[in-house]
């Protein structure tokens, strides 16, 4: 991150954290924002925090974002409560500066917040064991079902348009057209298998726009390392990275989850032999989402879900050959060529649930039998 310790401990030093700061260090492997764990001593052992940079050239109102994130992990703790649940572990903890606020702007115009470091749990880049996937699932499920009184009106839209499958693919086309990397000729074949699925693009945005599926309190980031899996039981324990909460469909968190889970290899694995959609693991997770979901999911959103999953793949490629075209400003890269590497990962995920597309349907319709 290019950032010194001693600019990192100065920053953290700000934050109400118990104890003497001891050290820090880069953590986890986000895309978006800069992690930090940050270690203290104190009189009853060490205590540990995540100190983040906010990313503002892509939540350009980090306030709001942090509005969010308090009103929710908020309603979270008292509905956690209420279950008889334990809010202290199971919910985000936002550690408040000293002067008080969410976060605090540096001179250099940097955003950073604090939370507590959720301890013996473990965020997970790639499926070990199907059981963790499903545990996953039954708390992304859980963690919806949840918000589904919170005020949605509350929530400040963080980043306009996340999820509108056609204003990215509209983005996507004006990348092409303006192509200011002069890299489109060297990637027709992907930007012909985008073009080609424009329909695509418009089937959850049509629905919600015709009311035939609701408009929910979503996540909108639901990949594996969003969730910690508690080390001992091995159940979802926390959901985190909690920026993009806002109102959305459940088939794009659902099938963002696929998206990623469900992938037999890495998201940026170069090597497309080794890309597929599992369909053990998209089982799985169908099985722990309805079910998380307590019922909630609508009889339109279950037969939907393969579209969920579908979509969100083809969107999230639309999005890295978008970054790549436009010179990789977006997603944090650590080589060139990541994000076309990423990019044909996803459309490969695509072409592959387009040929599993009977088995899939198959699969839902059998777990959505097993709710009624
Ligand atoms: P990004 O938006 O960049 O993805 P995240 O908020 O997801 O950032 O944080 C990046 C990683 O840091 C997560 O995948 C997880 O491993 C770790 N992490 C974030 N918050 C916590 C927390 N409160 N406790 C423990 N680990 C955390
Ligand atoms: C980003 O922040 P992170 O790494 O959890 C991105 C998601 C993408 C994902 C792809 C705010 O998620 O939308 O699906 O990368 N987050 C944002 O891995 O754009
Ligand atoms: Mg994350």
């Amino acid at each position: 991150m290019g950032r010194d310790e001693r600019e990192v401990l100065r920053i953290a030093e700000q934050f109400e954290t118990e104890g003497i700061i001891e050290s820090v260090s880069a953590h986890g492997n986000g895309h978006i924002n800069d992690t930090y764990l940050v270690t203290c001593r104190a009189s009853d052992g060490y205590k540990r925090y995540i100190l983040q940079r906010i990313n503002h050239e892509i939540f350009k109102k980090p306030r709001e974002v942090m509005e969010n994130v308090l009103g929710v992990t908020e309603f979270l703790q008292g509905k956690i409560a209420e279950n008889g649940g334990d809010p202290e572990r199971e919910t985000m903890h936002v550690v408040p500066a000293k002067d008080k606020a969410p976060c605090r702007k540096q001179e250099d115009g940097t955003y950073w917040r604090m939370y507590r470091f959720i301890e013996n749990a473990t965020s997970y880049d790639a499926v070990k064991e199907p059981k963790d996937f499903y545990e996953s699932a039954l708390a992304f499920g859980h963690f919806q079902k949840m918000l589904a009184d919170y005020p949605a009106k509350e929530l400040f839209e963080t980043i306009p348009d996340f999820h509108n499958t056609v204003k990215r693919f509209d983005a996507f086309k004006k990348a092409v057209k303006e192509d200011v990397m002069h890299r489109a000729a060297g990637v027709q074949g992907e930007i012909r298998f985008i073009l080609d699925r424009e329909k695509d693009c418009h089937a959850i945005c049509d629905l919600l726009a015709a009311g035939e599926i609701p408009l929910r309190v979503t996540h909108n980031d639901t990949k594996l390392n969003n969730i910690m899996i508690d080390n001992e039981t091995g159940k979802g324990i926390c959901i985190i990275d909690l920026d993009t909460v806002m109102p959305g469909s459940a088939l794009y968190d659902f099938g963002d989850a696929i998206r990623f889970g469900a992938c037999t290899g890495a998201e940026d694995e170069p090597d497309l032999s080794k890309i597929s959609c599992d369909l053990e693991l998209f089982e799985v997770y169908t099985k722990g989402y309805i079910e998380g979901c307590g019922g909630a999911l609508t009889q339109t959103e279950i037969r939907m879900l393969p579209m969920g999953a579908k979509v969100i793949t083809l969107e999230q490629g639309i999005r890295f050959l978008t970054d790549y075209l436009e010179g990789d400003h977006y997603y944090k890269t650590e080589r060139p060529g990541q994000n076309l590497d990423r990019t044909r990962t996803q459309l490969k995920m695509v072409k592959d649930m387009e040929e599993k597309w009977g088995e899939m349907e198959r699969i839902v319709e059998n777990c959505g039998e097993i709710r009624a």
